[in-house]
């Protein structure tokens, strides 16, 4: 499901600032990402038909480069229009509960923070776990305190079978230690949405990867 290195690549409305968040992640499918989550969160968020609408152009995008689509938190949305996948934290939906709905054929991502957090993510069937903030980060106004690569390394040698997201203020300046951590991919708001040229920015990202572990 992630082939090292991936670039995972999340976006709501509010992170795009002024640009076209549809012409941010065209220029980040063509630099290279292997996933897209949708993140419509905040103040102005996109809701019911709207957010549909939205999802679906997003979703059409992802589909034309083969790239999977997961919906953030809104397990209703991502059934209704066939998501790849869903990404849940800790705060939403229980995510066994969540498994149980979409059953085998949809993605089930996990936001951890801990050892003893992956490994219930774990027992209640995640597909991966996105672990973080790896670093400081100003896209998600309640996130822990960073704790660098340290978690990584604990989790990737607990579960070594289960794919690990780096997440947290990754850019292409500082992904090379996460990769070598050992997590399959990093996972990049503002780095991306943020920057002129998406494209390049995804391909800088990836090659801050220098093979190995
Ligand atoms: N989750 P940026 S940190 C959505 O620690 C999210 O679980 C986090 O955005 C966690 O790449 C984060 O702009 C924000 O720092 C990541």
């Amino acid at each position: 499901m992630f082939n090292k290195p991936s670039v995972y690549f999340i976006l709501g409305t509010a992170n795009a600032g002024r640009r076209d968040p549809l012409h941010i992640l065209g220029e980040a499918l063509e630099g290279g990402i292997s996933h897209f989550q949708l993140r419509e969160k905040g103040t102005g968020a996109l809701t019911g038909q709207a957010l549909k609408d939205f999802a679906l152009q997003c979703q059409k995008l992802c589909r034309a480069r083969n790239v999977p689509f997961i919906v953030n938190d809104d397990v209703a949305l991502a059934c209704d229009i066939n998501a790849d996948g869903i990404h849940v934290g800790q705060e939403d939906a229980d995510a066994a509960a969540v498994k149980k709905r979409i059953g085998k054929n949809m993605i089930l991502g996990v936001s951890v923070h801990s050892v003893e957090e992956a490994e219930n993510a774990i027992k209640n069937g995640a597909d991966y776990l996105g672990m973080g903030p790896v670093y400081g980060t100003k896209s998600k106004s309640d996130a822990k305190e960073p704790s660098g690569v340290t978690k990584i390394l604990k989790v990737r040698e607990r579960f070594p079978d289960t794919p690990v997201i780096g997440i947290g203020g990754i850019t292409s300046l500082n992904a090379g230690p996460v990769w070598d951590a050992g997590a399959e991919g990093v996972a990049v708001i503002s780095a991306i949405a943020e920057s002129d040229n998406a494209e390049q920015e995804v391909k800088h990202i990836l090659n801050a990867y220098k093979g190995g572990s």
